[in-house]
């Protein structure tokens, strides 16, 4: 085939989110004619820019991968053409066009020693898929993590002023099932690879685990584990992982068959859209216990993935275990993983601002550098690749997490659902090392109960008011901005709840000095009984319509007698009294949220 230049029009609204460009599928398969070249334009800005920071040259090798969600395969192979028009010398496909986000991460580091330049990943992530639904493309740089600000805002720029696009004519289409090692010949000097979605991946995970030790474990009696794979990309690496290498039954997989509309559900893995998994671990959609369920009869660890495989939820028998918590306890129990226990610990930890400060008093305790930066897996990039900043040395493996069930550490540059997994089976096997065979055996409910008596419990939930009306969504913003921020907390209308401070967060890269603004609002609190607490607001990145507004808030209790409550009822007066402070029904019309994570 030949490259040829085609003419087109800037398209507005190309500006990517959190992670990623999405929007309604309508809008890529440009069912408006106003949209005509959709996804060409958006890769034509995207290679542009990814040009300007190779010396202009095009670019030698990168990945094309998707979740699998709808107009997966008629997406690869519009942005081949696009690729190839380009000039971009080899381009990889994994067999199935379906990878999960963190294993296009570990192919990008280490696939034929690290070759590949970037990484396009079609996912619109926890986002549902199929008609009506959601797309999205983003992007992955040289180290496998995901392009900063400054790439995203020049390649937005580049959009709006686009003329025309590349592309290649009379080409046909890629078969997608070929055999891994396939090539095929799109113009003289642009080939596609076909490549092993796993190997990598593999080799990653096998290097922060002892999986010979896992088999063991998992054949004890007692010892049983579900996940859920909420039929997307995740799937087919849990099969490998968990079945395959580690020798668990076909049975612990749940809806891993990753299907276009992820079988109608919405993929992501929380308490109200993984209802089945969180049901058969005894649980309620408030993550209290349903007490009428037998504790043996219930599997000792559960997980769900979303999407594209970067998210998770963990839950024992009986109990939920927030992300935030989550973080907290890996980090406490270094010592069970052999990535960080071959270091002697992680070197260094983070955590995006509104997780809880759970990880923040083990990092203190520890003794492990802490940090807290915006929302979104990019802001840890900069943190997990910089030697210098610890001690120097070659290994300094890096612990990161966000309470919206991201967990991931330095083994690659994206969150990683699979990842989580198997560090709380490292967990629950470094636990039950010395329980002898009969007795019963140490569960998550222990771990997790331990973990807060000895550090107290940061009761942790998060409100989403989803597709909100924009306007009205930045007018809660405002006024907060407005009254408290910039104004005076003592203006705030009187209650129980004492509003005590407030200010806008904002963030120093401490590595490159880059600097993001208005990353959230801190409302801080005081109890009358002296107790503290805070909630943030902050308006999503990742939607594709509307706006939507999150919620998130978090009080610590020392008192060991307090923390069995379930966490939405004990922050149920602080959330009424944040609501009533910012106007959220008056201005959004919304009576309560979506759904409460
Ligand atoms: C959300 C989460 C954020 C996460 C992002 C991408 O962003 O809050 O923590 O990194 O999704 O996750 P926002 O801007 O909507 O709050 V994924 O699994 O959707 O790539
Ligand atoms: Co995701």
């Amino acid at each position: 085939a030949t490259a040829i230049e085609v003419d087109t029009k800037p398209i507005e609204g190309m500006r990517p989110g959190t992670s990623g460009l999405r929007k309604k599928v309508e809008v890529w398969q440009a069912v408006d004619e106003a949209n005509k070249n959709y996804v060409e334009n958006f890769i034509q800005s995207l290679v542009d820019t990814a040009m300007d920071n190779n010396e202009g040259k095009p670019l030698d090798t990168l990945i094309v991968a998707g979740d699998g969600r709808y107009f997966n395969n008629e997406a690869i192979q519009i942005i081949v053409k696009v690729l190839a028009g380009n000039g971009v010398k080899n381009i990889w496909i994994p067999q199935g066009g379906i990878m999960s986000t963190p294993a296009v991460s570990a192919a990008i580091r280490t696939l034929e020693g690290g070759k590949a330049q970037g990484g396009i990943v079609l996912t619109a992530s926890h986002n549902p898929g199929g008609p009506g639904e959601d797309f999205g493309i983003k992007y992955n740089e040289g180290y496998g993590q995901p392009a900063g600000e400054e790439f995203t805002e020049a390649l937005y720029a580049k959009s709006l002023e686009l003329k025309t696009f590349k592309t290649v004519e009379d080409a046909s289409d890629i078969d997608l099932n070929a055999d891994v090692g396939t090539t095929f010949e799109i113009t003289d000097g642009s080939t596609v690879t076909i490549i092993d979605p796993f190997d990598s991946y593999m080799e990653s995970l096998k290097g922060c685990f002892d999986f010979d030790g896992l088999k063991k474990f998992c054949q004890r009696d007692g010892v049983s584990i579900l996940y859920d794979g909420m039929h997307g990309a995740g799937g087919p690496f849990a099969k490998k992982v968990l079945v395959d290498e580690i020798g668990l039954p076909e049975s612990s997989l749940l809806r891993s068959d990753p299907r276009i509309d992820f079988g109608k559900c919405h993929p992501d893995p929380n308490l109200t859209y993984a209802a089945d998994l969180v049901k058969k671990m005894g649980l309620k959609a408030d993550g209290s216990s349903e007490e009428s369920v037998d504790f043996d009869s219930i599997p000792m660890l559960g997980a769900a993935n979303d999407g594209d495989g970067d998210r998770n939820l963990i839950a024992g028998a009986q109990c939920f275990v927030t992300p935030s918590d989550s973080l907290a306890m890996i980090c406490d129990n270094w010592e069970a993983i052999p990535h960080f226990a071959k270091a002697g610990g992680p070197k260094g930890v983070a955590r995006s601002m509104p997780s809880s400060a759970a990880l923040d008093v083990v990092a203190e305790a520890r003794d492990i550098p802490c940090f807290s930066t915006p929302t979104g897996w990019k802001f840890f990039g900069n943190l997990m690749s910089s030697k210098e900043m610890f001690d120097g040395t070659d290994y300094t493996p890096f612990l990161c997490g966000e309470e919206s069930f991201g967990t991931g550490s330095d083994h690659i540059r994206e969150k990683d659902g699979l990842w989580a997994v198997l560090a709380w089976m490292s967990i629950l096997m470094k636990a039950n090392e010395n329980v002898p065979e009969g007795e019963p055996l140490v569960s998550v409910k222990d771990i997790v109960k331990n973990h807060w008596a000895k550090y107290g419990r940061h009761f942790y939930c998060r409100y989403d008011y989803e597709a909100v009306e924009s306007d009205s969504a930045n007018e809660v913003m405002d006024l907060i901005r407005d009254s408290f921020v910039n104004g005076d907390v003592s203006s705030a209308e009187s209650g129980d709840i004492e509003l005590v401070g407030a200010e806008e967060f904002g963030y120093t890269d401490p590595v490159d000095g880059s600097t993001t603004s208005k990353q959230g609002l801190i409302l801080s609190f005081k109890y009358p009984s002296g107790d503290t607490a805070r909630v943030i607001f902050r308006l999503s990145g990742t939607g594709s319509a509307g706006a939507t507004i999150r919620m998130y808030l978090e009080k610590f209790e020392k008192d060991q007698s307090k923390h069995d409550e379930a966490a939405p009822v004990a922050l149920k007066s602080l959330a009424d009294r944040a609501l009533s402070l910012v106007k959220m029904t008056e201005l959004t019309g919304r009576e309560s949220p979506t759904v409460i994570t």
